[in-house]
């Protein structure tokens, strides 16, 4: 199969084309290096080195056989992505090139405009794009589990039924996102379902939850070539990565509010197999499908817990630090997501929380002299309200 993937340089997208490279798949990507430049602006790095897109392109070239092709183009820029995918008349398209975070997007209003603009201007373009150069094309579109919010009530797949006024019907069910980033993925969500219905497109929209972890089960993912990116920050990285950079640095591990908060998370080897399975078994034309992509739901404090044991395994001693919540969110409340979809296609998790943690912690370990000179961007800074 050809595929293409937007934000091929990003944390998902560099591990997901070695993933298809290596199953034998035809890849192709774009990227705009912005998700480098956004960590530069806060102040970061990935905790491991990463080499130029060239440079990983080429060394992806010689270790599976086939060099990616690769265009350095910004996806707002619709004549030139428009072109790409004339030129490579993708099978699939997947769409991992935005921007990712929450916080960023709460900074303030000209951040708050940048990202639901360039994502949503992103997604548009790509389904125009698709329509015109390749309407088989599946497209294959990275939402959050964010989108349903913490609505109280089990939260299905996309749609449930519901009966009002004595009239059935099924329905979108209702999204309440906690940021302006979360909220992007709302309004796609939306365009998305429109597309599929007024030109046929198949799509596949997936709910993911938090991604942790730093290997790819079967690929080899050392050394700045090939190694996927690794956010610690509070603006770009996530939880996970984020207590396993402040363990090794011997910082207490930054719970927000009572830590209560519960998520669905998955590890990055198993949400490069959903992605997988997602484009090796395609929608019809004019079905637009969501998936809720994650493998286990736990709240802050478990994560917490579940940091602590595997550092203690080696020596390292964790403290749990309780601040005040930069965010404005529930901390204690019910959780309890579908996520059959994928499950239906063959998808069984492969990785446990504990095994890539303590995995994680090794990683980080190496590289704490780069987390350690970085570490005033540890503490969050950008409030919701
Ligand atoms: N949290 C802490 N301490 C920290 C960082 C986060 O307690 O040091 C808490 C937050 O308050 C939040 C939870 O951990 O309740 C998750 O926060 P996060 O920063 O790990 O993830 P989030 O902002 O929700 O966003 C991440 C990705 C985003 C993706 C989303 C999936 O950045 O791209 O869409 O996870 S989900 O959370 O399911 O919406």
């Amino acid at each position: 199969m050809k595929v293409f993937i937007a934000g091929i340089d990003g944390y998902l997208g560099w591990a997901l084309a070695q993933s298809l490279l290596q199953r034998g798949h035809e890849v192709a990507g774009a990227d705009n290096m912005a998700r480098r430049s956004w960590v530069e602006e806060v102040g970061s790095w990935s905790a491991v080195p990463i080499a130029p897109i060239q440079e990983r392109i080429r060394m992806a070239g010689k270790i599976y056989g086939h060099e990616p092709l690769f265009s350095s183009i910004d996806l707002c820029d619709f004549l030139e992505l428009r072109k790409v995918l004339h030129f490579f008349k993708p099978d699939a398209v997947v769409h991992l090139g935005q921007c990712p975070s929450a916080p960023y997007s709460m900074i303030d209003q000209s951040h708050a405009v940048f990202v639901q603009n360039s994502n949503l201007v992103s997604t548009l373009n790509l389904i125009y794009a698709i329509r015109e150069a390749c309407p088989e094309a599946h497209f294959v579109k990275l939402g959050t589990m964010g989108e349903y919010g913490t609505p109280g009530i089990d939260i299905p797949e996309g749609e449930f039924e519901i009966t009002f006024r004595g009239r059935s019907a099924v329905l979108p069910f209702p999204r309440q996102a906690n940021s302006w980033y979360h909220l992007s993925k709302v309004h796609d969500s939306h365009n998305l379902a429109f597309a599929a219905r007024i030109w046929g497109l198949a799509i596949t929209d997936l709910m993911q939850g938090v991604v942790y972890g730093a290997s790819v089960r079967g690929l080899e993912l050392t050394g700045p070539q090939l190694a996927t990116r690794l956010d610690f920050d509070s603006v770009f990285g996530t939880v996970v990565h984020r207590f396993c950079a402040q363990a090794v640095i011997g910082k207490p591990l930054s719970i927000y509010g009572t830590g209560g908060q519960r998520r669905g998370f998955i590890a990055l080897t198993d949400s490069v197999r959903c992605m997988t399975l997602s484009l090796e078994n395609p929608p019809q034309p004019g079905e637009y499908r969501v998936f809720n992509q994650i493998s286990q739901v736990c709240s802050i404090l478990d994560i917490a817990k579940t940091v602590r044991e595997q550092a203690i395994k080696k020596g390292i001693e964790v403290n749990f630090d309780t601040i005040k919540n930069p965010r404005t969110e529930a901390e204690e409340h019910y959780y309890q997501p579908d996520a059959h979809k994928l499950r239906a296609l063959g998808f069984i998790p492969l990785v446990h929380l504990c095994q890539e943690v303590d995995c994680l912690l090794d990683v980080m370990a190496a590289s704490s002299d780069r987390i350690r000179c970085k570490q005033s961007v540890l503490a969050p800074k950008i409030p919701w309200k």
